[in-house]
């Protein structure tokens, strides 16, 4: 299995907990389903950047848990990502040949394991979180329907609808709600499921927390955007310019290249805004992954 991409300035001693807690996840010991393991752990284990994992790590760290206590909640969500993934390689949406700089599932494993790979982690992802995050029962419980919100109908999966069905009302309204909904529900969630399994911060600190969660999702997206267009495929590790191909309304496609940098910039500094008011001090790790987000080149 390759190994993890190694980023700058980013907390890759948490990036390096996540991947050992994944390397060691196992789905079945039924030896009629290791094919489809197999399938699933060939995506997980591919070298993404582990950006949400990192994100809930780093939360509790900011809200004075330790890290490792989320590891489950945090697993589930890079799951449910990898999921998300392969489904959207599929050819009945994207139809791509490469993911994480390698076959996409799907060219591995063929069409039918490739949704079977998909359905077994979203699954396996509240199994775990479930059976594994330590807690109040009534703190894991809202956690849990936190992360199924955020991937559903008002979350993930409807973003994703809006956008392939092109049902998003014209101008910038339209196209903040669509991406607010496919990327930064599970961004957010990243955060939220965090506060949600503490469940005694103070209202000022949830609010700060909740804004920033919302506005790391909307610079994720428009910084994705931008790299769709300048990045290269080798870098990326997926197909440069596929939202183009797509024919995909984008930050660029809506506001030019320079009209998107700028808006990066300004959410950028507004995220960090937010962050600064939410934990004081105290999010070191949150600002390296907020100044990671806006300046990733990949
Ligand atoms: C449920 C089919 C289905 C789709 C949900 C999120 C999503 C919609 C699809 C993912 C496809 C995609 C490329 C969306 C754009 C933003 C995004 C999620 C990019 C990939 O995330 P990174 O950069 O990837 O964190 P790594 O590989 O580093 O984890």
């Amino acid at each position: 299995m390759a190994a993890p991409e190694k980023t700058v300035g980013f907390p890759e001693h948490l990036q390096a907990e996540v991947e050992t807690y994944l390397v060691n996840l196992r789905f079945s010991e039924d030896p009629t389903t290791d094919g489809l393991q197999e399938a699933m752990r060939y995506s997980l284990l591919a070298p993404g950047k582990r950006i949400r994992p990192v994100l809930a790590l780093a939360t509790a760290a900011a809200v004075g848990l330790e890290p490792s206590s989320v590891l489950p909640l945090a697993a589930a969500i890079e799951l449910i990502h990898t999921y998300s993934l392969i489904h959207d390689d599929l050819p009945a949406m994207d139809d791509d040949d490469t993911r994480r700089g390698q076959p996409t599932c799907h060219r591995a494993f063929g069409e039918d394991v490739a949704i079977l790979a998909g359905d077994g982690l979203y699954a396996e992802a509240f199994a775990l979180l479930l059976s594994q995050q330590q807690g109040e029962a009534a703190r894991v419980l809202a956690a849990a329907r936190e992360l199924a919100v955020a991937t559903g109908v008002r979350g993930m999966v409807g973003g994703q609808y809006i956008d392939v069905a092109g049902t998003a009302p014209a101008g910038p309204e339209g196209l903040r709600r669509l991406h607010e909904l496919k990327t930064g529900k599970l961004i957010a969630a990243s955060i939220d499921c965090v506060l949600l399994l503490v469940g005694s911060l103070k209202t000022d600190t949830i609010v700060s927390f909740r804004a920033f969660a919302g506005e790391l999702g909307v610079l994720f997206q428009i910084v994705d955007d931008v790299l769709d267009v300048t990045g290269s495929t080798q870098t990326l590790g997926k197909p440069q310019g596929s939202d183009e191909r797509l024919g995909r309304r984008t930050y660029v496609s809506e506001f030019g290249l320079e009209g998107a940098r700028k808006l990066a910039a300004e959410s950028h500094e507004r995220a960090r805004a937010h962050l600064a008011r939410a934990a004081p001090g105290q999010g070191t790790e949150l600002e390296q992954i907020t100044d990671f987000i806006a300046t990733r080149s990949h």
